[in-house]
């Protein structure tokens, strides 16, 4: 079948028209749609019915389904379809890429949308390829070499921070840190684009400089990724299927609504990083 490819953003952000995604895609349209999340960074299509079975199956063709850090989950026999529910209290409304803190972060995400508020709650895209290409020159060769360390129990201090965990669990926390050390450019491993590899909820420090020299620079890089000449901005529909390339981009849930939203989420494992 033929599809059509329509750029819905300046810096990334495509919409997918003409799949049938009711079945299981052929060989030649599964590399089209990885062309096109190669060439747009996130990629969607509008009224996708895909039952829990066959969104891993559709994962399964990107590469290897994870079960996710934290995230609930759908349950037994469902553990790689995570739940993101409004209704349980699950966000993600600070900027991220997905689960850094792993040596082996996912490569991609594919999210589902089953339930979304009569408004808001839209979900914002970052490509750090086109934030790193547009750095200054000097900036570009300060950052060069350099890694930065990942954690998770950043999100269990944020949480402990805003009076909704106690001591215990936050040392609990503290104690089973996942942490890994990563580029802070990195290389994508299909395209070659050198991208920006760090993130407000899981990098945690720039390795081998002052503390306060890290802070600045994370935060003059974030401020900077951010700018809305780098985002594409998603507004829901029940039945989206939205896939992002997690190399190269970073994402934030907008906690703009009431009412419920509940998506699912499957997500497929990628290879280390590579420095630029
Ligand atoms: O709920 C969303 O729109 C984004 C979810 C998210 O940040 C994630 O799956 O990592």
């Amino acid at each position: 079948m033929l599809m059509d490819v329509h750029a819905r953003g300046r810096a990334l952000g495509a919409e997918l028209v003409g799949l049938d995604w009711s079945r299981p895609l052929t060989d030649g349209e599964l590399d089209g749609v990885g062309k096109a999340l190669l060439d747009h960074q996130v990629i969607y299509a509008r009224q996708v019915t895909l039952t829990p079975d066959e969104h891993v199956r559709l994962g399964e063709r990107l590469g290897e389904v994870e079960v996710h850090a934290f995230f609930p989950n759908l349950g037994a026999g469902y553990e790689r379809v995570s739940l993101l529910d409004s209704e349980d209290g699950t966000r993600a409304s600070m900027w991220h890429t997905d689960e850094t803190f792993l040596e082996r972060p996912p490569m991609g995400t594919l999210l589902h949308a089953q339930v979304i508020p009569p408004v808001g709650g839209d979900t914002c895209f970052a490509s750090m390829t086109a934030a790193y290409a547009e750095l200054s020159a000097p900036m570009k060769r300060y950052l060069d070499g350099l890694t930065a360390e990942h954690g998770l129990a950043r999100i269990a201090e944020m949480k402990h921070r805003a009076g909704r965990s106690t001591a215990d669990e936050l040392a609990n926390a503290i104690a089973e840190d996942r942490r890994c050390t990563h580029p802070v450019v990195r290389t994508h491993p299909e395209t070659g684009a050198r991208s920006l590899y760090v993130n407000p909820t899981y990098t945690r420090w720039l390795d081998g400089v002052p503390a306060d020299e890290s802070e600045a620079v994370l935060r003059l890089l974030f401020a900077h990724a951010t700018h809305e000449r780098f985002v594409y901005r998603h507004r829901w529909e029940v039945g989206d299927l939205v896939i992002w390339d997690n190399r190269c981009t970073m994402h934030i849930a907008l906690a703009d609504f009431d009412g419920h939203r509940r998506m699912h989420r499957v997500s497929v494992l990628g290879e280390r990083p590579e420095p630029a």
